[in-house]
């Protein structure tokens, strides 16, 4: 996306001087920067503007504080992007205007730091996060990590028993803001670790920001106690230990138990754990008709790890708000990053999301395209997808609705575009709130 940043001034002896430039090697040239100073010059308006000028594979958004000029001569703040990140432009432009009036009302250091500050937002680091999957054999975490993290679709993982985990695995996903540690712990060795006297130089629990504890429903008639004493045990570590770890207990293979037995289960089992899980209990599947519950489980568990996601979140449910029967849900390449929905609206079954998509990218590489748009309209409903522009390259959103009409989709989607310039801005904000920055130093 933004590749760099300058600041420049134009000396009348000297030509272009660069004040400051983010990252720290980052380069314009001096061809560039007198061809954006030309194009600031046409128009003989003494007002502040901004120009965009396109050179090679880049554009060149530049912010000119013209009503400046008889005092200070000609100064500049310019952003570089790549070519094909047109989508971005609206919402940049916006924030340049009222981040160069500021910027350009400091002088020296000041402007200087102010100028550092809005760079380095553009190039947030990841923060690393970990969290740990526990519970006995095969009671489905390496699925919930694979069809989650993986986007690999519920059939293939229930028609192929995957192989047991052995030891402590740990896989690294790229996740919005996170770089995300997922530690699978196998069932064979969870009861030793749960046992205070084990010794072992291998410690799961270490720096975990989230435990995610995972049951079968069909063990609980015959295993309740077993269960408990597991959860019990991991809230003693999590608290003697003083992991301040976020605690979810996910009650898994729902699809198992009869339709008509599953409220009474879900009370009994309510009542029956410690009332400290009670509002961090999920009840889980990965059937296709019940992974609505499933993603929506996990995006509460990431949601307390990563303010982008909350962030995330928050626009989409604010943008449908209004609405009726609509929902939005944002991909990476084949996963589900995020979906949100209006209460009446149907509940869809997301594994024909999965394989839309997976068709659809089958189409385009025949054609060796890229995919931009596609409008869907059946006779109840209106769908809209296409690819958005954000942190990474690869993410798509759908919106669907059984109320608006195409415009309104694709206005609904600019919104939420537009949105998501702030995002990067804002989402620090919010990492304070969680506490997830005095939690690690801590540690
Ligand atoms: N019916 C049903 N089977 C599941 C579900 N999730 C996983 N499984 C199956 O349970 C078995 C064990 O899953 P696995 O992920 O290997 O469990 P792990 O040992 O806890 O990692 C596999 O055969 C999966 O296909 C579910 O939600 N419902
Ligand atoms: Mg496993």
């Amino acid at each position: 996306m933004v590749i760099g940043l300058v600041l420049t001034h134009w000396d009348t002896q000297l030509g272009p001087l660069i004040m400051a430039r983010y990252p720290n090697n980052f380069q314009v040239s001096k061809d560039e920067i007198n061809k954006i100073l030309m194009t600031h010059s046409i128009s003989k308006e003494m007002t502040n503007e901004i120009v965009e000028i396109r050179l090679k594979e880049k554009i060149f958004l530049s912010y000119c504080p013209k009503k400046q000029i008889p005092v200070n001569g000609y100064s500049m703040m310019i952003i570089v992007l790549h070519l094909n990140e047109e989508l971005l432009f609206d919402g940049i432009k916006n924030q340049l205007n009222e981040i160069g009036e500021n910027l350009f009302n400091r002088s020296g250091n000041e402007q200087i730091k102010e100028f550092h500050q809005y760079a380095s937002k553009f190039f947030q680091k990841k923060s690393s996060r970990k969290i740990l999957f526990i519970g006995s054999s095969a009671v489905g975490k390496t699925s919930i990590k694979k069809l989650f993290f993986e986007g690999i679709p519920s059939e293939s993982l229930l028609d192929l028993p995957l192989e047991p985990t052995y030891g402590l695995v740990q896989f690294n996903y790229d996740w919005l803001d996170l770089d995300l540690g997922v530690a699978d712990l196998a069932g064979q060795e969870m009861d030793h670790f749960l046992n205070e006297s084990f010794e072992s130089e291998i410690d799961p629990f270490d720096s975990v920001d989230a435990i995610l504890y995972i049951f079968d429903s069909t063990y609980w008639d015959t295993n309740s106690r077993e269960i408990v004493q597991h959860i019990q045990k991991i809230l003693d570590i999590n608290t003697s230990r003083d992991l301040k770890s976020q605690f979810f207990v996910f009650c898994h293979k729902l699809d198992l138990i009869p339709t008509y037995d599953q409220q009474s289960f879900k009370n009994e089992i309510k009542y029956t754990l410690p009332a400290s899980v009670q509002s961090n209990l999920f009840f889980t599947s990965i059937k296709s008709d019940m992974l609505h519950q499933l993603i929506r489980s996990m995006q509460v568990v990431i949601g307390t790890l990563s303010p982008q996601t909350n962030y995330l979140e928050e626009i989409l449910f604010e943008t449908i708000s209004e609405k009726r029967n609509t929902a939005v849900i944002i991909l990476n390449e084949k996963r589900i990053l995020l979906s949100a929905s209006t209460e009446d609206f149907k509940i869809i079954n997301y594994s024909h999301i999965f394989s839309f998509i997976s068709s659809m990218n089958l189409l385009l590489d025949d054609f060796k395209s890229e995919f931009t748009q596609l409008q869907l309209k059946g006779n109840r409903f209106n769908l809209h997808f296409s690819s958005i522009e954000w942190l990474s390259e690869g993410e798509c959103i759908i919106l669907i609705s059984e109320c608006l009409s195409f415009k309104e989709l694709s206005l609904l989607k600019e919104s939420i575009q537009y949105s998501l310039i702030y995002l990067e801005t804002s989402y620090e904000k919010s990492s304070d709130n969680l506490n997830i920055d005095q939690k690690n130093s801590s540690k």
